[in-house]
């Protein structure tokens, strides 16, 4: 079978790369020529375990090449970007342009997958209509099955992971079935096109919302004086309590955006979904606010920065909370900075610097991500320097 996956990012080329492996025939489509040199030279110009191995396997066995433009295949899978700013509309423009691309090459028989996280109805009132109205009929195919994998284990969860898969029509609902079950592992449940767009949104707004809790519930517990960490861990013997970390706030590029499209369309009924955003997004400031508190005490602080990724054990600095309260203190001048990322060499924004020589220096040691690498500090260790841990690491 050959296969045309559109767009080679975080989902398409571990998904292409995949498939390629597996004895697929596969052309991934990126509109980035550096992108497709890249990748057909065998390299990778995104971050993740293991993504570079498979992607040089699947390129050298000629089983993956990657072009500007798409080509004919049986089936198509589109894994590209569906952003959305807060106040405007979901932005399905690269979805449209994906599918108006296929839409040539595709021809009866054919499969036509939508990967990407994309708003209620966009599988049949975005991909299915423009190929209707270029003039393909009901044998072609068109199901949307979300990708759910989670950054740093993407290669694991994409054989792994059940899939939702929802055709526009039982047909096509089948065939869609019947191509993941050829390299899925998991097990692939099958329903409608709108049922499964809701399913992904609803998973990404379910995790937001929990986490807008424990991050609340870390405010309420700071203005007692009160340590969250050990309500939260001793709440969470209740058998049927179990609550989320509170951070620094929500970052990545799926949970800080996905329950936005739930409340673009259903603003008169998402008051929980909406709060929680709001709450997550509120936390950044109330960590600078701490921080300034805490420098005030100082004639000139110095603040080791402990992180800058989004989360855990990732090198990824995109919409991240971390990132986005360094820069903060930095631009309001909160004190001297000392930054650490032991998962990033260099960075273009800051000066790093190893953690002993900040913790050395420093009269502040803010914690801002739970990487493995940070959590053997004692709080003994840092003697009388002030700690302001924002993921309750810190012993
Ligand atoms: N976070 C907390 N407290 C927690 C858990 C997470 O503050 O208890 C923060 C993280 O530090 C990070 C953010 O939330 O800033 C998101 O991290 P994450 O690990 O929860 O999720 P992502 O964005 O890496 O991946 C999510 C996953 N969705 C779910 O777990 C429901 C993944 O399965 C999806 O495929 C992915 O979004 C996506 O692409 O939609």
């Amino acid at each position: 079978k050959k296969i045309c996956v559109m767009g080679l990012g975080y989902i398409g080329l571990p998904t292409a790369s995949l498939l390629g492996t597996k004895g697929y025939d596969v052309h991934g489509v990126d509109i980035s020529q550096d992108v497709v040199d890249t990748i057909n030279d065998g390299r990778i110009h995104i971050v993740e375990p293991d993504l570079d191995i498979m992607v040089k396997s699947a390129v050298q066995s000629g089983h993956l090449k990657a072009d500007i433009e798409p080509c004919v295949a049986d089936v198509f899978i589109i894994a590209v970007p569906t952003p959305f700013k807060e106040g405007k509309k979901p932005d399905l423009t690269y979805v449209a342009e994906a599918t108006k691309k296929i839409s040539s090459y595709v021809k009866p028989g054919d499969l036509v997958i939508l990967e990407s996280t994309s708003p209620v109805g966009t599988t049949d009132e975005v991909v299915a209509k423009i190929l209707k109205e270029d003039g393909h009929r009901d044998d072609v195919f068109v199901a949307h099955c979300p990708e759910r994998v989670l950054p740093g284990r993407i290669l694991i969860e994409l054989v792994e992971n059940d899939r939702v898969v929802g055709g526009i029509n039982e047909e096509s609902t089948q065939q869609a079935v019947d191509f993941y079950e050829d390299f899925v592992r998991g097990e692939v449940l099958s329903t409608t096109a709108k049922t499964a767009e809701m399913v992904k949104l609803t998973e990404n707004s379910s995790r937001d919302v929990q986490i807008a809790f424990a991050n609340e519930l870390s405010m309420i517990c700071e203005s007692e004086t009160i340590n969250t960490w050990e309500v939260i861990e001793l709440a969470n013997r209740h058998p049927r309590v179990n609550i989320l970390k509170p951070g620094p706030g929500v970052g990545g590029h799926c949970i800080a955006v996905d329950p936005w499209f739930i409340v673009d369309r259903s603003p008169e009924h998402s008051h929980l979904i909406r709060t929680a955003r709001e709450v997550n997004d509120a936390k950044p400031e109330w960590v600078i606010e701490r921080v300034k508190r805490c420098a005030d005490k100082f004639k000139d602080p110095v603040i080791a920065c402990l992180g800058l990724a989004f989360k855990a054990d990732v090198d990824d600095l995109r919409e991240s909370p971390a990132f986005d309260i360094v820069k903060r203190l930095q631009a309001d001048d909160v004190g001297n900075l000392l930054i650490c990322e032991p998962n990033l060499k260099e960075s273009s924004e800051f000066e790093l610097c190893s953690v002993d020589e900040a913790i050395r220096h420093a009269d502040i040691v803010l914690l801002l991500v739970d990487h493995k690498k940070f959590k053997n500090f004692k709080a003994a260790e840092l003697g009388e320097k002030v700690v302001i841990d924002t993921r309750g690491i810190i012993k």
